[in-house]
C-alpha cells in the first residue's frame, strides 16, 4: 500500500469505527437511550443518538509534545492548539513528554489505544522510535512529525514533517560571526568559542552544533568546548559558570537557544564580565537561536546578544494544511520548512552567505 492508500483507507475505516467515548457523553447518551427503550418499549431515541454521534464527529489528533523546556516550546504548543480546535472540526489530545522519550512512547501507545485519527509527534531526540512508529503503522494511524526529526531505518514510518533546517540555522550563525569578525579586523586565531549545546541527540542540537563545528574547522577558530545546556535557562547558567571556572579566554558564547543565552548572560554578568560585540574592548559576544523569548529580543536590541538566528515555532497552520490534505486523500509535501530570519542590532553585517545563497539580516534596535 502506498502512503496515500494507507491514509485514505484509515480515514474511511475511522469514519465507520467507533472511537472510545469522548468525555463519556456519547456512550452515556446511547446507554440512557437503550435503557429508556427497554423500560418504555418505545422507539424514537434514534434521532438523539444520531445527533449525539454527529456532535462527536471530530477528527481526533493525538499530539505528543516533547516538553515545556523553553519559550519556543510554549509558542509551538500554543500554535498547534490554536488550529486544532472544535470550530475547525478537531479534537486535540495534548500530552507533555517532560523531555523524556519514554513518556512520549507511552503517549503514542495511548493514542493508538484511543484510535485517534492522526498522531503528531515532536520527538525529543532522534533515535529509538522505530518500534512505536511501527505500532502506529500497524494500527494504520498516520504519524506527522513536527520540529525535530527521527532517525529511522525506514523513513516511511512517518508521513510528513514540518519544521526548520537546523543545520542551515547553524551555518547562518557561523557565517554572521565570520563576516562580523572579518569586518572588525579580528583574526581567526583570536576567537575562543564555547558552544552551549541543546539537548544532545535532538535534531536542533545536531544541526546547530554541526554548523558551528564545521565553521571552526574551516576558519581556524578555537572551539574550546561543546557542552549541553539542555535548552533551558537554568542549565545554560550552570554550564556557563563551570566554563568560566575552566577558561579565562572565552570571547564568544554560542548558545543553541535563547533560554540558554539568558542563563549564560546571567552567569557572565555575575562574574563581572560585559556582554556585547566589542571583542577588542574585552566584551564577550553571545550568539543565539529562536527569537521568540521577549527578554532575549530585548537583549538583542540592546546589543547584549549580538545575533539571533530565528527559529520559527508557529507550525500550527502548516501542520493543519498537511492534515487537511491527508483527510482529502491527497499527498502533502514530505518536508515543509518554516520561513526564518536573522536578527541583529549591529549594522556591520547586511547579509550572510551560506552555500552561495544570501540571507538578509533584519535589524532590531531599541527605540
Ligand atoms: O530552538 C529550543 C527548544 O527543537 C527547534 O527546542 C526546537 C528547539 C528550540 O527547546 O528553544
Amino acid at each position: 500500500m502506498t502512503f496515500t492508500e494507507v491514509y485514505t483507507d484509515r480515514k474511511n475505516r475511522s469514519r465507520q469505527a467507533k472511537r472510545p467515548p469522548r468525555r463519556g457523553t456519547f456512550t452515556a447518551a446511547g446507554f440512557l437511550c437503550a435503557l429508556l427503550l427497554a423500560l418504555t418499549g418505545l422507539g424514537g431515541c434514534g434521532k438523539e443518538e444520531e445527533e449525539a454521534e454527529t456532535d462527536t464527529d471530530y477528527t481526533v489528533v493525538g499530539f505528543s509534545q516533547l516538553g515545556a523546556e523553553s519559550d519556543w516550546r510554549s509558542s509551538n504548543t500554543e500554535s498547534i492548539q490554536s488550529v486544532f480546535t472544535e470550530e475547525n472540526g478537531y479534537e486535540l489530545i495534548y500530552e507533555n513528554g517532560q523531555q523524556k522519550q519514554s513518556n512520549q512512547i507511552t503517549a503514542i501507545r495511548t493514542f493508538i489505544q484511543q484510535e485517534v485519527d492522526y498522531i503528531v509527534l515532536a520527538p525529543v531526540t532522534e533515535v529509538g522510535w522505530d518500534t512505536v512508529l511501527q505500532e502506529a503503522r500497524d494500527a494504520r494511524i498516520p504519524v506527522i512529525l513536527i520540529d525535530r526529526r527521527v532517525d529511522t531505518g525506514d523513513s516511511t514510518l512517518y508521513t510528513a514533517w514540518v519544521g526548520s533546517n537546523f543545520y542551515l540555522e547553524g551555518c547562518k550563525a557561523a557565517a554572521w560571526l565570520q563576516s562580523f569578525t572579518e569586518k572588525a579586523g579580528i583574526a581567526a586565531e583570536d576567537l575562543h568559542i564555547v558552544n552551549i549545546q541543546g539537548t544532545i541527540g535532538a535534531t536542533a542540537q545536531i544541526g546547530r552544533t554541526r554548523g558551528l563545528r564545521e565553521a571552526c574547522e574551516r576558519n581556524g577558530w578555537d572551539l574550546l568546548e561543546e557542552i549541553s545546556g539542555d535548552f533551558t535557562q537554568t542549565k545554560g547558567k550552570e554550564v556557563m559558570e563551570s566554563l568560566l571556572r575552566k577558561y579565562d579566554n572565552i570571547n564568544v558564547v554560542y548558545c543553541e537557544n535563547d533560554n540558554e543565552a539568558l542563563g549564560a548572560i546571567e552567569a557572565l554578568e555575575a562574574a563581572g564580565l560585559a556582554v556585547g560585540s566589542d571583542l577588542a574592548a574585552g566584551e564577550i559576544m553571545v550568539i543565539s537561536f529562536d527569537g521568540i523569548n521577549q527578554a532575549a529580543v530585548e537583549y538583542l536590541k540592546k546589543g547584549k546578544i549580538s545575533c539571533i538566528v530565528e527559529c520559527n515555532p508557529l507550525q500550527g497552520p502548516k501542520l493543519l494544511e498537511v492534515i487537511e490534505q491527508l483527510k482529502k486523500g491527497e499527498t502533502p509535501p514530505r518536508y515543509s520548512y518554516m520561513e526564518e530570519k536573522i536578527f541583529s542590532a549591529n549594522r556591520s553585517v547586511l547579509d550572510v552567505e551560506v552555500d552561495g545563497n544570501k540571507y538578509p539580516v533584519t535589524f532590531m534596535w531599541e527605540e
